[in-house]
């Protein structure tokens, strides 16, 4: 087996966005594409080079191949030992978990999510550091300017390894060990919770469906909801990780994860339902006749963070993804806690999380976490609930509605513009930007505006300073309107518009969300001249 050196040139597309680099399967097969990309981590993170590199994904479509590739590249560039999830899989919290329990020095995660799978679809990639987080804006910084000046990459001329047989392996001098993707992570789970209390609650007849929504965590929540907590069999439905997700979009949201929605809807509504995305670290959290919105979760989590061991006396500050709702600012402020504000991203809680500011943390895109790992992590919020449940025997329903009692209630709605012409996307947001200035102290509607501008984050750990991260337009009495363009999407451009209103009478906290915020739904409409600049009536997702 020799190392082949080959001459490459660079694309011009390959900035990492949200969450790592994410294409079309087409725009990866391209000679040279991927390769680029991963010869472009090799030459720039060479922090602890002697410890392992942890490497999977969520099995959509090319995970396999790609994983081929990744491994004669590693080899090629002195990559000593490789940790490989079976069969190429691991969840993005397992991912995460693993650096952190071997030392390693990083994680390569092949996944775009929630985006679907297949052929015609959606493939990523992502670099998570040795502290098991996805990569600081530094590093992809550092990581895309290599892509931009790359000329050549080695490659080990090896054969393809079997990636299904667990044990040791070799590419070259590389020691590659295939492991069972899921142990470590249930073992994690269950120093966290108390799985004795939630083995009791399934024992008393209580009934939840977990969707996997063919996606990553079938096997994850097999072993821990059925195999170690006694869940009956049947409870996870979805449960094989396929290549095209079924031909589903794995986004756990109620169009998305509508059979699941109109289950737990329906006249045989069971108590619980949750379900995860494409790679493992989102989830949706249902009652019966009951969705509790993300935003909402993170506060009921905080709240009731006291009747989960792993969290009981432990809890040093929270933060939240800035347009997440302010409903978990309440509770910090009654906890004394410190709540912090980020840009939306996992990786903007990494340094927080790394400096114990703070415990939990969490983001309105379904996804919510701890330092318990670097990211966020669907399974481990679906089990917090499970533990809050089994500890108070409440439903669902009855535990939100007296959060809301007691802390008011933030109706909050986001709006998704999707494939939208980026050419008309950037005038919306830059004409918005424009008018910040002039915004404060205006009426809209039969609101004010307190103070308009484009967020801009101050990092308290490392003062990096990441700006353009949304237009934020606060009212006088607490409502929010934001507006900023995804960074995850594959087609054009995805505009999201997210709102946000305070409501402390507990006789107003069951109307419906988007007739509570109707005003101001028109109010951001307007404001932004959404149908004037995309020529949209409407939005493609609500939420
Ligand atoms: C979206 C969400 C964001 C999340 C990101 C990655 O980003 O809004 O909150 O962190 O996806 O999620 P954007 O830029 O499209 O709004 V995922 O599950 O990659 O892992
Ligand atoms: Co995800």
């Amino acid at each position: 087996m020799t190392v082949e050196t080959i001459a490459t040139q660079p694309f011009q597309d390959q900035k990492p966005g949200t969450s790592g680099l994410r294409k079309k399967v087409k725009v990866f097969q391209r000679p040279h594409y991927l390769e680029n990309f991963v010869q472009a981590i090799f030459d720039t993170q060479r922090d602890r080079e002697d410890s392992p590199l942890v490497v999977g994904g969520d099995g959509r479509y090319y995970n396999r191949q790609a994983i081929q590739t990744i491994l004669r590249i590693a080899a090629a560039n002195g990559c000593t030992r490789v940790l490989l999830g079976q069969g190429g899989i691991f969840s993005t919290p397992a991912v995460s978990h693993l650096i952190r329990k071997h030392e390693a020095r990083g994680g390569i995660i092949l996944s775009a999510s929630h985006n679907p799978g297949g052929p015609e679809e959606d493939f990523g990639i992502k670099f998570n550091t040795p502290n098991g987080g996805p990569a600081p804006e530094k590093v992809t910084e550092a990581i895309y300017t290599a892509t931009l000046h790359i000329s050549r990459y080695h490659l080990l001329d090896s054969p393809d390894i079997d990636l299904d047989k667990l044990g040791a392996t070799f590419v070259g001098d590389m020691r590659v060990d295939i492991v069972d993707p899921v142990s470590d992570y249930a073992d994690l789970m269950e120093q966290l919770f108390d799985f004795d209390q939630i083995r009791a609650l399934f024992k008393s007849g209580f009934r939840m469906r977990f969707d996997a929504m063919h996606a990553v965590t079938g096997p994850y929540a097999r072993e821990i909801l059925e195999n170690r907590l006694g869940a009956p069999a049947g409870t996870v439905v979805n449960g094989i990780p396929l290549e095209d997700f079924g031909h589903g979009h794995p986004d756990p949201n109620l169009v998305y994860a509508k059979e699941l929605a109109d289950y737990l809807f329906g006249p045989d509504a069971p108590d619980f339902g949750a379900a995860s995305d494409g790679d493992g670290d989102r989830n949706m959290v249902l009652g019966r006749h009951f969705f509790v919105t993300p935003s909402d979760s993170l506060a009921v989590i905080l709240a009731n963070a006291k009747l989960v061991p792993g969290y009981r006396s432990r809890l040093t500050g929270v933060a939240r993804s800035m347009p997440t709702s302010q409903a978990v600012d309440r509770v910090a402020a009654k906890f004394g806690l410190p709540c912090y504000e980020t840009p939306t991203g996992w990786k903007f809680f990494g340094n927080l999380l790394d400096a114990d500011r703070i415990t939990l943390c969490g983001e309105e895109s379904f996804g919510t976490g701890s330092d318990h790992v670097r990211e966020k992590d669907g399974l481990w919020a679906v089990l917090f609930w499970l533990n809050v449940l089994a500890a108070r025997r409440q439903s669902v329903a009855e535990i939100v509605r007296e959060h809301w009692r007691l802390y008011g209630r933030n109706y909050y709605t986001r709006h998704d513009y999707e494939a939208v012409d980026s050419k008309a996307a950037d005038g919306l947001v830059n004409a918005l930007r424009a008018k910040t200035t002039e915004l404060p102290g205006q009426r809209l509607g039969s609101y004010t505006v307190d103070y308009a501008d484009d967020f801009r984050y101050l990092d308290p750990i490392d003062d990096s300073v990441s700006d353009k991260q949304g237009i934020r337009i606060g009212f006088k009495d607490g409502s929010r309107i934001v507006y900023r363009l995804s960074g995850t999407g594959t087609e054009g451009a995805t505009l999201r518009v997210y709102i946000e209103a305070y409501e402390p009478d507990p006789a107003r906290h069951d109307l419906d969300t988007q007739q509570a915020l109707a005003e101001l739904i028109g109010v951001a409409n307007s404001l932004a001249g959404i149908r004037e600049r995309t020529g949209r009536d409407a939005p493609t997702v609500i939420t």
